[in-house]
């Protein structure tokens, strides 16, 4: 094969309609770079014999050590099909979990997909993952189910039982597709429902209702993968072969003389081959026939392969010549008989005909773009498409048309920015010189040396006689000309040294994007226009004319910027390219200041920027990093700059305590992070920080049992009131917390008191709220907005809808006295306005709804809503960080049962109002508990704050009036501080008032284990506190799937110790999958003597949480309670006795 000219590749980048984009998407080591492997070396890029081992698309050094793919990248390969020829942008991307958001990179930049699955283990959690990310984005997959070498040499299956295994994984497969296209006709069904019952909602109801799900009218049959629809091809990567059944259907149709297009449609399935009567009939299993696929393919593989590996020479012999290929001698004589069956089967059924030609029939090309994707991609976030601009809907024509012409607008989006080395660039490689050039260079030479000839001769005559003095001058004039050209010559070749080092160190960064519409060409100026830009608001300050080229007015998240460098991605190598039609997948140099992650590139004003890459996996893994030399910091901080831009998914943050972090994906990603960051980024020596857990802090019911599993009688019960009691004495005077958790608290300036109280909110709210977090944030600031009368863009009904249902769904979780009208009195949620915490507020005279955007917006009172935002940010504050470890709260809700400011000597008082309520609530407590004397002390205490604060009210002296105002600063600084600062305490503090729980983030975890290493997999999970959820065996194999948790802080590790154990035959993916309550009382002490006995003295054997949450406190520099030398007289010098 030779290898395709660049020049080629421009005059196949204008024939759009035989361009395909596609990318190769699988669970981590099914085969993909394999497979690009083999499809490269059909373009001669790499040799056909080193396809396959070489993995050319994974060119980091720890992708080739470790073996996986880390990141995402194109080639671009020619194929010819008959008298067609195709430019097929191929991507290849990473299966491993933690590079998921590489995938979603890849995926954008496509219009189909190649879905790798291993025929040993199926579909895989990843292969669901990808499959779901290709169906949102409404990219076509085809299917390769690869190593089907596996089945024979591994398995050792019979090609009857390799058939049903296929079977198998094909149903599978076509399931998880089958769910995802279920979800999606039902939901718009529903959405159709609803705009039809908005039209009729004025016409009388039609009576009749109709049942149907709308699924049977719907044809899916395209969807689903099946050899006979052409898109499923069966390969064995490493070995070199593959085929879609109409190869074979074609072979045989001239054999058996049986039509092609029957024995397409029978060659998979349940038919077999009666021979007599030459006829395919139906029903192999219930006659106990072979199933064609059987007879006409599986067997004849199977058959070589087993002659192979026998080496049985005569029957490869006759093989090799009925099937009329050439077998080199050096292949046929081989030691490992592997060559000699890749060299037949390579050549037999070469892979990469076979994928190529299933990718160019069955794949779009970037003109058959769906109008649905382009809505999609042109929509962000709640927006329907009609309420763009009109500017802007027109677009939308341009995206289908994909057109090249001069007049179409440019659209491009960039996913990515990858970097490369400045050395590795086209523009700063040594290139072949032309002829002009070789010329050129012998003329300066030759002059060179006539030169210093000439002054060689004028030396010579020098040291002759005086009497050629004028000679000498001009010989000494020529010397000095020379010498001068020579150091101006020196001072070239020193600045493009210096130029050249430069490059050597730096980092170029490539913009990895699609062209969807126009022509990009180099040196053109074109708009970037960030996530936030809004052509609705744009366009009417920007003139119809405006364009990148001519200085624009300034607007909002849009910037102009140059198109210095295009590139063709050739795997390794980059091509330099003037311009790149419409369709093409590119890279892009000179974005490095413009772009930091992803952006959209265009001409025209009125493109909305592309909506956001939605990633799979959420960054969890922290560290903290410090360069070991002090000095090298600022090269760190560049250096975590640049780490940013080149990762899509790294997070690189300073926290509060200044510490520079970083936030991975997972174990894998942060080694690489960290190995980029030393070696190319900052280019310094840096140390890191143990892995940063992240825990949250919550609340529990009080216990009814306590931690040794006994039921709280009596006695006890009076042992633990006693114990809270102890620990209510840490807090501070002037802080009342009665016996149900209300804790009552006043400014110090006493103008103002408090009483909050909390509760755990229930498990289904907290991950209601954690679900909707978007939401909640999208309110948010259509609160903010309705409070400031701004005008806003009409609110979209989908969100408002989706709004209701949220409130609704609230309500049927907080059922109950306890929660009743709690929804409508929801003040904000925390921490940072949306996290899984509630503020509520039960007081008379106040009303205020997070649900104002519902349109029930209630007037407030003004004398709380000059402050009301205070106690929200005091709550916010609170909720950021527990009092336990000082890590953000998790499902706990705040009451604010009282609040009373005290103005110009008259206080408003806005106790609970349900005074007599709460009364009767405690009394009834008092009921159930005994011991009644601590209660009602507290209740007295109340009271007689309550009195004290309104006698400190009224006390005219106090309160100083200054023109008819009260001023409420005074020493202790502003009040609305003061009241922040207090509402703080006063949620630390009714926290405190209940059993404290520590919740830790878990991973669910997957692993594949074969029967005899199963034992091993067990004991490292239990050892790390995984808990094992499900165990099945997978059908036909020998393989078991186990499903477990395990918590993040347990997860350091965690896969090598696997792998180790089992000599590398399990290895599992970790996701991140929820927050849980860690059981134990992280303030639990041993108290009875059989406590003593059962834990020790510390308890800090059993006691997980305290373990975890005095490891924070450490490493956030809090105290820690803890006892540092024990039994000092025992202490001793553990030498060794010799
Ligand atoms: N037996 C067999 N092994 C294969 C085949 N294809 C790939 N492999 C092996 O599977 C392993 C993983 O292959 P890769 O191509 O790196 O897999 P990948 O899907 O790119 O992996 P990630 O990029 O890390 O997700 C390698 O050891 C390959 O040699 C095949 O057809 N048969
Ligand atoms: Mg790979």
């Amino acid at each position: 094969m030779v290898l395709t000219s660049v020049g080629k590749m421009v005059g196949l980048q204008k024939k759009t309609s035989g361009i395909r984009n596609i990318c190769i998407l699988a669970h981590v080591d099914h085969g993909k770079t394999t497979l690009a492997d083999c499809l490269i070396s059909s373009n001669g890029i790499i040799s056909s014999r080193l396809a396959g081992k070489l993995r050319y698309l994974d060119s980091r050094e720890d992708e080739q050590i470790r073996g996986i793919t880390m990141k995402s990248s194109a080639i671009s390969l020619h194929f010819v099909k008959g008298d067609q020829e195709y430019l097929i942008n191929l991507i290849d991307s990473p299966g491993h979990v933690d590079f998921s958001s590489e995938v979603s990179t890849a995926v954008r930049l496509c219009d189909g997909c190649i879905i790798v699955v291993d025929a040993v283990e199926g579909v895989c959690p990843q292969t669901q993952a990808v499959l779901r990310q290709a169906w949102l984005e409404n990219i076509r997959p085809v299917l390769v189910i690869n190593k089907i070498d596996r089945l024979i040499v591994e398995l050792k299956l019979t090609p009857q039982e390799a058939y049903l295994h296929l079977k198998n994984i094909l149903e599978q497969i076509n399931a998880v597709t089958g769910a995802l296209f279920t979800s999606k006709v039902l939901e718009e069904r529903a959405e159709k429902e609803t705009e039809s019952e908005t039209i009729s909602d004025a016409a009388p109801r039609d009576q009749i209702y109709d049942w149907s799900t709308g699924l049977e009218d719907t044809d899916d049959s395209h969807l689903y993968f099946s050899p006979d629809h052409g898109n499923v091809v069966f390969a064995s990567a490493v070995d070199g072969w593959g085929f879609g059944i109409e190869h074979f259907a074609k072979l045989y149709s001239q054999k058996i003389g049986i039509k092609p297009a029957v024995l397409l449609k029978t060659l998979w399935g349940d038919y077999y081959l009666n021979t007599k009567a030459k006829k395919i009939m139906k029903g192999d299993q219930s006659k106990g026939k072979k199933p064609l696929f059987v007879q006409l393919v599986l067997d004849n593989i199977w058959s070589l392969y087993e002659a192979v590996m026998k080496r049985d020479k005569e029957k490869i012999e006759k093989i090799v010549t009925s099937l009329g290929l050439k077998i080199g001698a050096r292949e046929s004589r081989h030691a490992d008989p592997k060559v000699h069956l890749n060299a037949i089967c390579s050549q037999w059924l070469p892979i990469s005909d076979a994928v190529l030609s299933m990718v160019c029939n069955k794949l779009p090309s970037p003109l058959d773009i769906t109008a649905e994707r382009v809505e999609k991609l042109m929509c962000v976030g709640a927006r329907t498409f009609d309420s763009l601009p009109s500017e802007t809907q027109e677009l939308k024509s341009a995206f289908m048309k994909c057109s090249s012409e001069e007049t179409a607008p440019v659209i491009v989006f960039v996913s990515k920015m990858f970097a490369v080395d400045a050395k590795a660039l086209p523009q700063n490689k040594p290139r072949p010189l032309t002829q002009e050039e070789i010329a050129h260079r012998r003329e300066l030479a030759k002059r060179r040396h006539a030169e210093k000839l000439a002054a060689n001769q004028g030396k010579e005559l020098s040291e002759k006689p005086p009497s050629e003095n004028s000679s000498e001058a001009t010989g000494n004039a020529g010397d000095t000309k020379g010498k001068e050209q020579q150091l101006t010559g020196q001072a070239e070749i020193t600045t493009s040294k210096e130029t050249k080092q430069e490059a050597d160190n730096k980092e170029s960064f490539i913009a990895f994007a699609r062209v969807f519409s126009g022509v990009v060409k180099r040196g053109q100026k074109i708009f970037v226009l960030g996530p936030k830009y809004d052509p609705a608001e744009s366009l009417h300050k920007l003139s119809s004319q405006c364009s990148a080229t001519n200085d624009p007015p300034l607007v909002p998240h849009m910037t102009c910027c140059t198109l210095v460098n295009l590139y063709l991605l050739m795997g390794r190598e980059l091509e330099d390219l003037e311009e790149v039609p419409a369709g093409n997948v590119l890279g892009i140099g000179g974005l490095q200041d413009f772009v930091l992650k992803s952006a959209t590139l265009s001409t025209s004003p009125a493109c909305p920027p592309f909506t956001p890459l939605s990633f799979e996996a959420t960054p969890i893994v922290r560290v903290a990093v410090e360069p070991k030399h002090p000095s090298d910091m600022p090269q760190l901080v560049r250096g975590m700059k640049l780490l940013n831009q080149a990762d899509p998914c790294v997070q690189v943050l300073i926290q509060e305590t200044g510490e520079h972090v970083l936030v991975t994906a997972g174990e894998v990603h942060l080694q690489r992070c960290l190995d980029d960051l030393k070696e190319r980024f900052a280019k310094v020596q840096i140390s890191v920080s143990a892995p940063i857990i992240p825990f949250r802090e919550t609340i529990t019911r009080p216990p009814k049992v306590d931690m040794v599993n006994e039921e709280i009688g009596k006695q006890q019960k009076v042992a633990v009131i006693h114990q809270t009691k102890e620990d209510q004495t840490k807090i501070p005077e002037g802080v009342q917390v009665d016996s149900d958790g209300l804790v009552t608290i006043s400014t110090p300036n006493k103008q103002a008191t408090l009483s909050v109280r909390a509760v755990p909110l229930p498990e289904e709210v907290t991950r209601l709220l954690e679900e909707n977090s978007d939401l909640i944030r999208t309110m948010e600031q259509l609160n903010t907005s309705l409070n400031e009368d701004k005008k806003t863009h009409e609110i979209n009904q989908k969100t408002l809808d989706r709004i209701k249902e949220f409130k609704q769904k609230l309500e049927q979780h907080l059922q109950g006295r306890k929660w009743r009208n709690a929804v409508d009195q929801i003040w904000s949620f925390g921490p940072r306005k949306c996290g899984p915490n509630i503020l509520l507020y039960n007081f008379e005279g106040y009303k205020r709804s997070v649900w104002q955007c519902l349109g029930n917006t209630v007037k407030e009172v003004s004398n709380y809503r000059d402050f009301d935002n205070s106690i929200v940010s005091g709550f916010q504050l609170a909720t950021l960080s527990g009092p336990m470890c000082e890590e953000p709260l998790m499902g706990v809700c705040f009451t604010v049962e009282k609040w009373e400011i005290n103005k110009g000597g008259e206080t408003l008082s806005t106790s609970s109002q349900h005074v007599g309520e709460c009364d009767t609530v405690e009394h009834k407590q008092n009921e159930d508990t005994p011991l009644t004397s601590s209660c009602t002390d507290a209740i007295c205490s109340v009271n007689e704050h309550q009195d004290s604060s309104q006698r400190v009210s009224k006390s005219p002296e106090k309160v100083s009036k200054h023109k008819g105002e009260i001023s409420l600063a005074d020493c202790y600084g502003p009040f609305s501080g003061q009241l922040i600062a207090t509402m703080k305490e006063a949620c630390r503090y009714a926290l405190q008032a209940k059993p404290q729980r520590l919740m830790a983030a878990m991973y669910t975890c997957e692993i594949m284990a074969t029967a005899e290493v199963l034992g091993r997999v067990y004991a490292v999970l239990s050892k790390r506190e995984g808990r094992v959820l499900q165990e099945e065996m997978k059908e036909g194999t020998d393989v078991f799937i186990i499903k477990a948790v395990l918590p993040v802080a347990e997860s350091f590790g965690f896969a090598d110790e696997i792998r180790k154990r089992t000599s590398g035959l399990a290895s599992p993916q970790l996701v991140f999958s929820h927050w849980e309550i860690i059981s134990s009382d992280p303030f639990w002490v041993p108290t009875t003597e059989e406590e003593y006995l059962h834990f020790g003295e510390k308890a800090d054997s059993e006691n997980q949480a305290r373990k975890y949450m005095n490891a924070v406190r450490k490493r956030k520099g809090l105290y820690v309670e803890e006892k540092i030398v024990e039994h000092a007289e025992k202490q001793r010098t553990l030498s060794r006795n010799k």
